[in-house]
């Protein structure tokens, strides 16, 4: 049978992982959770929503009679990824995860390891510093208690509600960053830490060499632990495995 992908997208290199698809002839959609309001334009068709967790999911596979599931979400969207595994294994579809390594501190690097977000808002209980809090929207009021620092906040869309800081300063930007762009935010806010997901790969990275640059401690969140499955760390292994995925299963 003609492959039939799914692919599990939200990240820069689910969006190459599309082209390369396109660019073979592969039949595929590309999914988003609808985080965002506009979603970077893919070259496959897209779809934009929950499946309604794995028990959704499994029904989308058989309906949609995919033959391969590609897993290229965000290192931190962990519950995407349990939901996957289980679905795949119901459905009995192959599935592989497009996966990047974890960015290692460099010399010159001061990383604070914490295992979660509310480790990283312990880790501000501190009197008040000026902070790069890019990690999105989706946690920042988990970091409420802690008013009493300046943060810079770096967001993919404006808020719509008002922001739990009384003393922040937004940006609309939904990268990927350069490091002189960031270089230039954390002087010009005269920043004295940096609060990153450990998300690696290249779109987030920026900020981290920003900091070794001025020598600005950061606080790394490191990843949620995720299912055992299959994982590729690059388009080629992805491309390969879909010629052969489908003998070894008899899909
Ligand atoms: C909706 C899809 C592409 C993909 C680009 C990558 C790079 C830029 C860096 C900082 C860190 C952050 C955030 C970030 C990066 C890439 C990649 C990456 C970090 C888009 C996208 C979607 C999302 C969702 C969004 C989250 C938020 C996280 C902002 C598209 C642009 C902080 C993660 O406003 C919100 O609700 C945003 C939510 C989940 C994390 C959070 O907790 O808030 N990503 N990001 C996906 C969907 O709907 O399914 O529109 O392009 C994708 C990208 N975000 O093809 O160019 O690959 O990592 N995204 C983090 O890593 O810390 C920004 O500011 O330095
Ligand atoms: P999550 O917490 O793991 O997922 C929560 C729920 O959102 C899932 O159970 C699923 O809903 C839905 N969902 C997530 N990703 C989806 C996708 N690609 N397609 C369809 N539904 C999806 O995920 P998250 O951390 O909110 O991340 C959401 C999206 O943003 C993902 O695409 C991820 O790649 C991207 N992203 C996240 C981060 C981050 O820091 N978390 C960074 C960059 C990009 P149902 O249970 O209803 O199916």
């Amino acid at each position: 049978m003609a492959p039939n992908l799914l692919v599990l997208g939200g990240t820069t290199e689910a969006t190459a992982l599309c082209r390369a698809v396109s660019a073979a002839g592969l039949r595929g959609t590309i999914s988003f959770a609808g985080r965002v309001a506009r979603p970077v334009r893919q070259p496959m068709p897209q779809r934009i929503g929950g499946f309604g967790g794995a028990a959704g999911l499994a029904t989308y596979l058989r309906d949609q009679r995919i033959t391969h599931v590609i897993d290229a979400t965000h290192p931190f969207a962990a519950q995407m990824s349990r939901n996957a595994v289980s679905a795949c294994d119901a459905a009995r579809v192959p599935l592989i995860a497009l996966t990047r390594a974890p960015w290692r501190a460099q010399p010159g690097d001061s990383w604070t390891h914490v295992p979660d977000i509310p480790g990283a808002v312990a880790a501000l209980d501190r009197p008040p510093a000026r902070v790069m809090l890019a990690i999105g929207r989706m946690h920042l009021a988990a970091f409420a208690p802690h008013p009493q620092h300046f943060y810079l906040l770096r967001l993919v869309d404006p808020p719509e509600a008002p922001l739990p800081f009384p003393d922040c300063h937004t940006l609309v930007n939904r990268g990927p960053f350069s490091e002189a762009g960031d270089l230039g935010l954390m002087r010009q806010h005269r920043i004295t830490h940096v609060v990153s997901k450990n998300a690696g790969g290249t779109g987030a990275y920026a900020k981290l060499a920003a900091a070794r640059a001025i020598g600005l401690p950061v606080i790394m969140i490191d990843r949620p632990a995720l299912p055992a499955r299959r994982e590729a760390h690059s388009i080629d292994e992805v491309m390969g495995w879909i010629a052969h995925a489908g003998t070894d299963l008899g899909v």
